[in-house]
C-alpha cells in the first residue's frame, strides 16, 4: 500500500447527494442493491468516476438506466473505475458478501453463531467499502434510505441509521423494514443490525420539545443488564443541552449490545453499537470500574452525535478533531457526574501510561499525523488522550464562557459539514477575538514536552521569582518545533498550608490564589509581590497541560503538597513524584521516605479525606511508568524495586491499612449508590496491601472477602490477591469462579485476565494452556485482549528472560493476523518500547519482531506497526 498523505489532500471529485440501499440478508450470503445520485466537481471534469469497494462480487451494475458491459469500467481490488461517466449520473450496482466469513468485523459481519447470531455493520474507517462500491470518504456527506429484507423468523429486528419508515410482510416467511435518515452523513456512520434480539425501552424529551423514543437492544440473557446504561443515555442528553446547548435530532436512538466487536463501541448516526463490555452492567457481574466505563462510553458514543456526525472530519488525518474533542466531553460529564478531582487523577493516569510510552517511541506520532499507511493504527492514545488535552488547554486558556461561545461558533459554522482543526481552532479563537493558531503545534508536534521551574525567594523584598521554561520533546518528527503555549495553572503555599493570594509585580491588587499563565516561549519569568514566607509552588493545578513535569521541588514540599494542597489532583501528583524518587533511589533516600511514609500517613489518619482519593493517594505509579525512569529497562531490577515500595508501604502503614479494611469491610453493603464505590476502592487497595507480604492476615481477608463478597468488585479484587500469592487457595477460588460465572461472558474475560496477570514466569504456561478451552475463541476480540493485552503488561511472563514470552506472543500475533487484523496489529504495538530494554531482552524482541515482519503473508495493519517499529 501507498501511504496517504495530509499535503495531498483534494476535495472530493465526485460526491454522492443521496443513496437508496436494499439489503437482502443473510449470514451466508448478502446481496446488496445501491442507487446512487452521484456529482462530479465542475473543477474537476477530467476525474474519472472511481468507487471504493473491497471484496465485493458484482452482479450488475448500470448507469443512468443502462446496463454496463465489462468493458465500461473496471474492477481492482481498491474498487470499481467508470472512465466515461461524466456531469450528474445515477449508478447502480448489485453485489453479493459473505458476512459469516467476516471475521475481520470491518463492513457486514456475524456475531455469535451461524445458528442464533446477528447481523451487524463496523464502517469506520473503511468498512462501508465492504458492502458496497462507494466513496468512502469522510467529506462524501450523503442522504441515506435503507431498505432491509430478511427471513422473519430468523432476523425478526431489523434497524438502520435515522427514523423507522414503514415495516410489513414479503412472502415466504419473509419481512421488511425501510429506515430514513433526513442527516446527510458520511459512509462510516452508516449501520445497520439484523436478528433475534430483545429491548429495553424509554423516552426523552429535548430541550426542543422533540420526543425521543431510546431504546436499548441486546440477546435475551442480557436484557436485565441495560438499565444502567439507560440511565447514563439520559444523562449525557440532559447535560449535552446544559453544558453545550446541544439537542438530539432523531425521533429513535438505538444502541446495539454485541460480544464481538474491535473496539469499545461506536456513534453510527441514531444506531449506535457497542461492545458488551461497555454497556451491560450489573452488580453480580461488573466492577464499580466497568459501572464508570458503561457511563463514560454510552456518553462519548452519544456527544459524538453533534462533534464527529453534525460536524465530522474533512479526512482521516482530522481524526483527533472528533475523537480528542469527544474525549474531552465525556472526562467533562464524567466529573460532573462523580468526583472531578478523581476522574482528572483516572485522566492523568491513562495519559501517562499509554499516551507518554507511546510518545517515547517508534510509533509516536503527532495528534494530527502528516501521513498514514493503514488508518486503523491511528485509534490511539495519541488521536484520543493526547487530544483531548489538547481541548482541554484551550478550555483552560478561554476560561468557562469563552470555551462554550468558542463552541457554539464551531457547531454554527460548521453543522453539516466535513471540517479540519483549523477550522476549530479558527472558530474558537474568532468567538473571544484571539488568535490561536499557535495550538496548532500541539496538532503537529510528536513527544512529549517538559515543562521546568524553577523558584527562588528574597526575603528583603518579600518577592518570589518563579522561571517556567519548556524543552521541545526529544523525538520530534514534524519539522514544526517551535515553542508550544503551556498553561500553567499555579498556586503558591506557605509552609503553613495557606495558598497566597497571586499579584504580580505592577499588578495593584491580587487576584485569588489560583491562576493560569500560558507560557508561549521558551522560558518566563514571573514575580510575585507580598509573599510573607518561602513558598511552596503547586503548578500544573489539575493537570493543566500534557507535559513531563521537572521541577524543583525538595521531598518536603511535595510532602507539604501531598497535605494541603486544595487540588486533589496535586495532592496524587506530589504522592506519585515521591513514589517516582524512590523507585530512583531503590528506595534509599531516607528524606524521601520519611516524607512519603508521613506524607500517607497523615493521609489515612484524615477522616475528612474522600475514601477514593486516599486509595489514589496510596497506590503506585504504574508499572510502565516506573520502568521508564530507567536508562535501559531491566524488567528484573522494575520488579524488585516496585516490590521494596510497596512492601515498605504496607509496613510502614500496616496497623492503620489493617484497622480501615476491617472497619470498611465491616460496613460493606454491596450497593451501588454514590458513595460505596469509593469505600470499596479504599478498602481494596488495603486488602491490596494487606496480601502484599503474603501474610496470614491479609490472605485469610482475602479469602473470606471472596467468599462471602456481595457485588463483583469485592470478589475479584479478592481473587487477584489470592492468585498472586498462589497455591491451594489461588486455585480453589478461580474454579469457584469459573463456576458461579460459567454462562457469563464477560465475566469469563475478567477470569481469563487475572490468570494471564499473575506475576510469575509460569504465566506463559497457563495463557497457552487457557487458549485450548472451548471458553475461549481466537476470533472473540474481548477473549483475545483478555489473554494477550494483559500478558503483554506483565513484567514476569512476557518479559521472560529466555524470550519464550516474545516468540509465543509473536507466534499469536501471527495466527490472529489471518482472522483479524486490527486485533493483530494492536497486539504487536506492545513490543514498541524494545529499544528501551537492557541489550539481552532487546535483541530477543528484535529478532521475534523481524521474524514476523519477514513472513510472506502480513496484513496491511500489521506490516505498518512492524515496520514502524522497526524503523
Ligand atoms: N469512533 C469509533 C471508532 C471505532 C473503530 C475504528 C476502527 C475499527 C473499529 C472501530 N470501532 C469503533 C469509536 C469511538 O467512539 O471513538
Ligand atoms: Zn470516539
Amino acid at each position: 500500500r501507498a501511504p496517504v498523505y495530509l499535503h495531498d489532500y483534494r476535495a472530493p471529485a465526485w460526491s454522492v447527494r443521496n443513496v437508496a440501499l436494499e439489503f437482502d440478508l443473510d449470514a451466508a450470503q448478502t446481496e446488496v442493491l445501491a442507487e446512487l445520485e452521484l456529482q462530479q466537481d465542475p473543477a474537476q471534469a477530467d476525474a474519472a468516476l472511481f468507487l471504493h469497494g473491497e471484496a465485493l462480487e458484482l452482479l450488475e451494475i448500470s448507469l443512468d438506466g443502462c446496463e454496463l458491459s465489462p468493458a465500461d469500467y473496471q474492477l481492482d481490488a481498491n474498487g470499481l473505475t467508470v472512465p466515461h461517466a461524466r456531469g450528474n449520473v445515477r449508478l447502480r450496482t448489485r453485489v453479493r458478501i459473505a458476512p459469516e466469513l467476516n471475521t475481520a468485523l470491518q463492513g457486514l459481519y456475524l456475531s455469535g453463531s451461524h445458528e442464533a447470531g446477528f447481523l451487524l455493520t463496523q464502517c469506520e474507517a473503511e468498512g462501508f467499502r465492504r458492502i458496497t462500491f462507494f466513496t468512502d470518504r469522510p467529506d462524501v456527506l450523503a442522504r441515506y434510505s435503507v431498505m432491509l429484507r430478511a427471513d422473519r423468523a430468523r432476523y425478526p429486528v431489523l434497524l438502520a441509521n435515522g427514523n423507522p419508515d414503514g415495516a410489513g410482510e414479503l412472502p415466504d416467511g419473509r419481512h421488511w423494514a425501510r429506515w430514513l435518515d433526513p442527516h446527510p452523513k458520511p459512509s462510516y456512520l452508516f449501520a445497520l443490525v439484523a436478528g433475534k434480539l430483545e429491548h429495553i425501552e424509554d423516552h426523552y424529551r429535548t430541550s426542543e420539545g422533540r420526543d425521543v423514543c431510546l431504546r436499548i437492544y441486546a440477546e435475551a440473557n442480557a436484557i436485565a443488564q441495560c438499565d444502567h446504561a439507560m440511565r447514563s443515555l439520559k444523562h449525557s442528553m440532559r447535560w449535552d443541552e446544559e453544558k453545550f446547548g446541544r439537542a438530539y435530532d432523531l425521533d429513535v436512538f438505538n444502541i446495539v449490545a454485541t460480544h464481538d466487536f474491535t473496539m469499545g463501541a461506536m456513534e453510527n448516526k441514531g444506531l449506535n453499537i457497542f461492545n458488551a463490555k461497555y454497556l451491560l452492567a450489573n452488580m453480580q457481574t461488573s466492577t464499580d470500574a466497568d459501572f464508570a466505563h458503561v457511563e463514560a462510553v454510552v456518553a462519548h458514543e452519544y456527544f459524538h452525535n453533534w462533534t464527529g456526525n453534525r460536524v465530522t472530519c474533512r479526512d482521516w488525518f482530522q481524526l483527533s478533531l472528533k475523537e480528542g474533542l469527544t474525549v474531552y466531553r465525556e472526562q467533562e460529564f464524567c466529573a460532573d457526574m462523580g468526583s472531578r478531582s478523581l476522574k482528572r487523577i483516572e485522566d492523568v493516569q491513562t495519559l501517562w501510561r499509554a499516551q507518554f510510552a507511546e510518545d517515547a517511541g517508534p510509533l509516536a506520532h503527532a495528534v494530527r499525523p502528516e501521513h498514514y499507511l493503514e488508518i486503523n493504527n491511528f485509534y490511539t492514545a495519541t488521536i484520543y488522550e493526547k487530544g483531548a488535552e489538547i481541548v482541554r488547554m484551550l478550555a483552560v486558556a478561554l476560561g468557562r464562557d469563552g470555551f462554550r461561545r468558542g463552541m457554539d461558533l464551531y457547531f454554527a459554522r460548521h453543522d453539516g459539514q466535513a471540517a479540519t482543526v483549523e477550522d476549530f481552532l479558527a472558530a474558537l479563537g474568532d468567538a473571544n477575538k484571539t488568535d490561536l493558531s499557535n495550538y496548532l503545534s500541539w496538532y503537529r508536534q510528536a513527544g512529549t514536552p517538559r515543562l521546568s521551574a524553577n523558584g527562588r525567594y528574597d526575603a528583603a523584598t518579600r518577592t518570589y521569582h518563579l522561571q517556567l521554561s519548556q524543552q521541545v520533546a526529544s523525538i520530534l518528527l514534524a519539522a514544526d518545533n517551535s515553542p508550544l503555549p503551556i498553561p500553567v495553572a499555579l498556586s503558591l503555599y506557605l509552609p503553613n498550608g495557606d495558598a497566597v493570594p497571586l499579584r504580580l509585580a505592577g499588578e495593584v491588587a491580587a487576584s485569588g490564589i489560583e491562576r493560569v499563565f500560558v507560557l508561549d516561549r521558551d522560558s518566563m519569568t514571573l514575580v510575585f509581590e507580598d509573599v510573607f514566607a518561602p513558598p511552596v509552588p503547586s503548578l500544573l493545578r489539575g493537570y493543566s497541560a500534557p507535559v513531563l513535569p521537572q521541577f524543583d521541588v525538595s521531598a518536603d514540599d511535595l510532602a507539604l503538597l501531598l497535605r494541603a494542597d486544595s487540588d486533589g489532583c496535586n495532592r496524587w501528583m506530589a504522592a506519585q513524584a515521591l513514589m517516582t524518587r524512590l523507585f530512583d533511589a531503590d528506595v534509599n533516600d531516607a528524606t524521601t521516605l520519611v516524607a512519603m511514609n508521613d506524607g500517607l500517613a497523615a493521609a489515612m489518619d484524615d477522616a475528612t479525606l474522600d475514601p477514593a482519593l486516599l486509595a489514589q493517594l496510596l497506590s503506585l505509579p504504574a508499572d510502565s511508568i516506573l520502568a521508564e525512569r530507567l536508562a535501559e529497562i531491566d524488567p528484573d531490577v522494575v520488579h524488585a524495586r516496585i516490590g521494596a515500595l510497596e512492601k515498605n508501604i504496607a509496613m510502614v502503614l500496616h496497623a492503620r491499612v489493617l484497622a480501615r479494611y476491617d472497619a470498611l469491610s465491616a460496613d460493606e453493603t454491596g450497593a451501588v449508590e454514590a458513595r460505596a464505590p469509593a469505600r470499596r476502592r479504599l478498602k481494596n487497595r488495603c486488602l491490596d496491601l494487606l496480601c502484599s507480604r503474603n501474610d496470614a492476615a491479609g490472605i485469610v481477608r482475602a479469602l473470606n472477602q471472596f467468599e462471602n463478597a456481595r457485588c463483583m468488585t469485592d470478589s475479584l479484587a479478592a481473587l487477584v490477591c489470592l492468585v498472586r500469592a498462589g497455591g491451594e487457595p489461588a486455585e480453589h477460588a478461580l474454579a469457584a469462579f469459573h463456576a458461579r460465572h460459567a454462562d457469563d461472558a464477560l465475566v469469563l474475560d475478567k477470569w481469563f485476565a487475572v490468570q494471564a496477570a499473575r506475576p510469575h514466569a509460569d504465566t506463559l504456561d497457563t495463557v497457552q494452556a487457557l487458549t485450548e478451552r472451548a471458553d475461549f475463541r481466537w476470533n472473540n476480540p474481548n477473549k483475545v485482549y483478555a489473554l494477550f493485552m494483559t500478558l503483554a503488561r506483565n513484567l514476569h511472563a512476557f518479559h521472560r528472560a529466555d524470550g519464550a514470552g516474545y516468540a509465543y506472543f509473536g507466534a499469536c500475533v501471527q495466527r490472529l493476523d489471518a482472522i483479524n487484523p486490527q486485533v493483530a496489529a494492536r497486539l504487536a504495538a506492545s513490543f514498541k518500547e524494545w529499544r528501551r530494554y537492557e541489550p539481552h531482552r532487546r535483541a530477543l524482541m528484535q529478532s521475534e519482531l523481524q521474524r514476523l515482519i519477514e513472513l510472506p503473508t502480513l496484513s496491511p495493519d500489521l506490516r505498518d506497526i512492524l515496520q514502524r517499529a522497526l524503523a
